[in-house]
């Protein structure tokens, strides 16, 4: 069984190992996590990197003292173990004053009250280093369809990234935004559902390039989507800034499984774009240990997301390497599919030209079952 390493770039959001447990029908079922035992034992099981969102450590409404206090445990922590903190992000969810979101609240004072708190955690991440800013609104959206306008809602998130990555640049912070997509829970409906939604949203920027998206596994699967294909098309695009793994089984509430397990077929494609595609940020997981565990559950939780991660790291390289595969991949064309479809200088006209036989082409088998078989015998382990 494979041991993690610092490496291999894991990182946890405090929030996970963190969560008592408290859900929609029960209260807590776990004591509260100390953020400075949650940093050493995630770095004694193998994480490099610890996220989390300014109430995780500094409970809402705190003096400033008592968060000088709160953010020393922290730090002490850090410097203690050497964790890094590749990425910070906002609570607008919780307290009840987000009842109606944060950046797209129909109320103006709370959308200005957001962009402070907002800020003020931006302040934190770049003197923690954190590079990435991850922006989750699970309250932007809606129950009904009159309470909210979709055209003004989405000018004031624009808004508010605007004004955020104003910010950043006039600081010199080096850091870059990654939006969240989630289709619904705690709201309705949540606007910028999907990592398509998002990035159709972040080219109407003004500084898109300081802003990418952070999809979650479960987030895209309770929308039924490919996640695999999801990340491949963020990749592709130059905007998976961060991602948060976990784990998810069909369309129902969003589980946060540990990942690897739930749509364990869905893992092993996500590891092998992950680590095919060029992506090279950490390895985030965002999952929460079942409300049936005690803390040595939650424990073995986030030991399994990191030997799930590199076990199925194992396995796709296995994969990509045989021989065999690779001659599957050749009868099943992808090196045609990585060559343009008209050659060099060629052009409409001249292939209009072309004779072609469609019943022959046709009668023409993929050969795509083979492959998959492949696949499937390395994730099953008999290969
Ligand atoms: C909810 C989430 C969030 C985000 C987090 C980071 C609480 O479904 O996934 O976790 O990941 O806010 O921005
Ligand atoms: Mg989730
Ligand atoms: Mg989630
Ligand atoms: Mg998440």
């Amino acid at each position: 069984i494979p041991t993690p390493s610092r490496d291999d770039r894991f990182s946890f959001g405090l929030w996970t190992v963190g969560w008592q447990g408290v859900d929609v029908f029960g209260g807590a079922v776990r004591p509260p996590l100390d953020p400075g035992e949650a940093i050493r034992k995630l770095s004694e099981l193998g994480a490099y990197g610890i996220t989390f969102h300014d109430d995780d450590v500094v409970p809402f409404g705190s003096s400033a003292a008592e968060r000088d206090r709160l953010l020393g445990v922290v730090r002490d922590a850090l410097a203690e173990t050497g964790l890094v903190v590749p990425m910070l992000t906002t609570n607008l969810f919780s307290h009840p004053v987000f009842r109606d979101g944060g950046f797209t609240n129909n109320d103006r004072d709370v959308r200005r009250f957001a962009l402070r708190k907002t800020a003020e955690q931006i302040d934190l991440a770049a003197e923690l280093g954190a590079t990435t800013f991850v922006a989750w609104g699970g309250r932007e959206g809606a129950e009904s369809g009159a309470s909210k306008d979709v055209r003004s809602a989405l000018d004031r998130y624009r808004e508010a990234f605007d004004v955020l990555g104003a910010y950043v640049v006039e600081q010199g912070y080096d850091m870059r935004f990654a939006l969240e997509p989630k289709p619904n829970e705690p709201r309705g409906d949540i606007l910028l559902p999907t990592i398509g939604h998002a990035l159709a949203f972040i080219a109407e920027l003004e500084r898109p390039e300081l802003v990418g998206v952070n999809p979650e596994v479960g987030h895209e699967e309770m929308a039924g989507l490919n996640f695999a294909h999801g990340i491949a098309q963020a990749l592709w695009a130059g905007k998976l800034y961060h991602v948060d793994l976990n784990g998810q089984t069909g369309p129902r509430f969003d589980q946060d499984l540990r990942f690897g397990a739930g749509n364990v077929r869905g893992a092993f494609w996500t590891v092998d774009v992950l680590e095919t595609y060029g992506y090279d940020g950490p390895r985030h997981f965002d999952f929460k240990p079942p409300r049936t565990e005690d803390m040595d559950g939650v424990w073995a939780s986030a030991a399994g997301c990191m030997t799930n991660y590199l076990v199925l790291r194992e396995k796709t390289q296995a994969f990509r390497a045989d021989p065999e595969v690779q001659e599957a991949l050749a009868a099943a064309r992808l090196d045609q599919l990585a060559q343009p479809t008209l050659a060099e200088g060629e052009t409409l006209a001249q292939l209009r030209q072309e004779s072609f036989d469609p019943d022959e082409a046709g009668r023409r088998g993929m050969a795509f079952e083979r492959l998959d078989q492949l696949a499937l015998e390395y994730l099953y382990g008999v290969r």
